[in-house]
């Protein structure tokens, strides 16, 4: 029986984009779809839950701005351990400004992103020229974006003639972006039951997945493994699910939390190639 939805296997032989293929062959190497959200604000948290983690995961999402003691050996050892894990790295910096700038802060500053983030994201917003502001520090580096097309957020405004331009924007600059942040498959969207164009392969790796509770205190909401899965996702994104909540983070925990979203997505993926 073939299924509606294509293998990470068979995506991965024939992605055009060379950002997109390390990922999904990162997924079918480790059979894991998951990214940990590593959102806390110390060095020595960070990088522990993401030695633990790091097995469990094809990717490693950062808010590195978040980090009260950041210096460069912190990039040092996120690099060995994307290594020593075979994950990728995703700095969520969400850039939103003008070309110009955000070619600068994806390059320089601080945290000089583009040097060890294969892959980054940026708001749609300001329309095309932030795309050829990122490629023309990221291109070159084989760096590959995503869009936010969609937020999980309630009363996000990222929604219809929105997140229709924003894929239409991507099809445009295939070259760089290799995909969305979004709730659902974006390879659909605009095009007429009848297109017989180019097929789409877009990315969506999808954030607000839990399995325990359905949201927080400041409009987050979490959807299953299994809901984001069925609706085209590729990625789950999950952040406080494995990390706690606590003020402290307890390892022992983060690792039960992490296989137990790993064999979750993983599991949701094998259904889905039965749809
Ligand atoms: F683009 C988005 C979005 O729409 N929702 C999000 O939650 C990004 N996120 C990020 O995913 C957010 O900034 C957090 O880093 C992470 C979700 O964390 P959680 O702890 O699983 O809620």
């Amino acid at each position: 029986m073939s299924s509606k939805f294509v293998s990470y296997e068979e995506r991965a032989k024939r992605h055009p984009s060379s950002a997109a293929r390390s990922l999904l062959e990162t997924i079918v190497r480790k059979r894991s779809n998951l990214c940990v959200s590593v959102d806390v604000t110390a060095k020595a948290d960070f990088l522990d839950i993401i030695d633990v983690v790091g097995p469990y995961v094809c990717l490693v999402k950062t808010h590195v701005d978040i980090i009260e003691d950041f210096d460069s050996s912190l990039i040092a050892t996120l690099q060995e351990l994307s290594k020593k894990h075979d994950f990728l790295i995703f700095e969520d910096r969400k850039f939103a400004d003008i070309g110009n700038t955000v070619a600068l802060q994806y390059s320089s500053g601080v945290h000089k992103i583009a040097s060890w983030s294969h892959i980054t994201n940026a708001h749609p917003v300001p329309g095309p020229s932030i795309i050829t502001g990122l490629a023309s520090v990221g291109k070159p580096l084989g760096r590959g974006l995503l869009l936010l097309a969609e937020m999980s957020t309630k009363g996000s405004l990222a929604k219809g003639v929105y997140t229709e331009e924003a894929v239409q924007m991507a099809r445009a600059h295939r070259d760089f972006v290799i995909g969305f942040i979004a709730q659902r498959s974006m390879n659909a969207v605009g095009k007429s039951s009848t297109d017989t164009g180019d097929e789409d392969d877009f990315l969506v790796l999808t954030p607000g997945v839990g399995l325990d509770v359905k949201g927080d205190a400041m409009g987050q909401q979490y959807r299953t493994p299994e809901e984001v899965l069925n609706d085209g996702s590729d990625v789950i994104i999950v952040g406080r699910g494995i990390y706690g909540k606590g003020p402290t983070v307890d390892i022992q925990s983060v690792q039960v939390q992490a296989e137990r979203y790993r064999a979750a997505g993983w599991s949701a993926y094998e259904k889905r190639l039965q749809l």
